[in-house]
């Protein structure tokens, strides 16, 4: 079985990173070992959440794996707590990225144009500096735009979003995915650009018209999952579109729905099924 670890925060309660990341994974036949970059309450668009930093547990974690000769087939890191823990992320790549360790960066940090509320206009800078290290980088709009320093648009092209991958792999990602692209109204999806090959690849389905926190942490945790078992990165990509959209749509089924993410629990079943006929 495949091993990888995610590095990103606990939200108590929310339904985002490590608590889709975690179930998403294991699902798909992968383990998911954690390293919980800090523990909040809720996710930060809530009021009033707590934050407990676990900066300092980051290093003695991957040295004790490291000890124990512990290997990984891919590393997963989404929200960071702050900018101090970019070195200290860095530092688990060069402890545990052995040559076989695919580097997948989310850059969880913003969304809609604005980045979140836990982070000052220094954050983007310093996580343009895990995304370098990447053998595949997966923002939002927003976050390529602050990775890259690219004006955020609302309305563009698609040369507006091939220069953004471009840039991304600029930084230093072998390879680019672009989430929540959209050329055509009523469709939403994927585009990302290969720095090897210089190939692009786009997928779409249908835009819901709805909005919830987490299914960013969803797409990657798909992404992550259907690659290590496998998938060429566009059947993983195509994969990811579509679970997340069905997450979406039983979502709003429910009335109620809502702060606390998709209900991406009643959409496994599919998942699992779309995994075993791609085999
Ligand atoms: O889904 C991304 C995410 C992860 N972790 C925390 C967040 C968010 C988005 O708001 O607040 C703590």
């Amino acid at each position: 079985m495949k091993r990888i670890a995610s590095i990103q925060d606990i939200s108590c309660l929310g339904r985002c990173s490590l608590t889709v990341a975690l179930p998403i994974i294991s699902a798909m036949g992968v383990e998911c070992a954690i390293v919980p970059t800090a523990v909040l309450s809720t996710h930060t668009m809530f009021q009033n959440f707590t934050c407990c930093d676990l900066s300092d547990q980051i290093l003695p974690i991957a040295r004790h794996w490291k000890d124990e000769q512990v290997q990984f087939d891919a590393i997963y890191t989404g929200y960071l707590a702050s900018a101090e823990q970019v070195g200290d992320v860095c530092a688990f790549f060069d402890l545990l990225g052995g040559e076989n360790t695919m580097i997948f960066v989310d850059p969880a940090m913003a969304d809609h144009g604005k980045l979140y509320p836990a982070f000052g206009p220094e954050f983007p800078a310093q996580m343009a500096k895990v995304a370098a290290r990447a053998d595949v980088v997966i923002p939002n709009i927003t976050e390529a735009c602050l990775l890259t320093g690219v004006e955020y648009r609302e309305q563009y092209d698609e040369g507006y979003i091939r220069d953004l991958l471009q840039r991304l792999v600029a930084l230093g990602a072998k390879r680019a995915v672009l989430t929540g692209v959209s050329f055509e109204e009523g469709k939403l999806g994927v585009m990302s650009y290969d720095g090897a090959t210089g190939e692009y690849f786009t997928y779409f389905n249908e835009k819901m018209p709805a909005s919830f926190h987490g299914t960013g942490d969803i797409f990657s945790s798909v992404v992550m999952g259907g690659v290590m078992r496998g998938l060429s990165m566009e059947d993983a990509l195509k994969l990811a579109v579509d679970y997340t959209l069905e997450c979406i749509r039983v979502t709003t089924e429910d009335p109620n729905g809502t702060w606390y993410g998709v209900e991406f629990e009643r959409a496994i079943p599919m998942l699992c099924e779309r995994l075993k006929s791609a085999e």
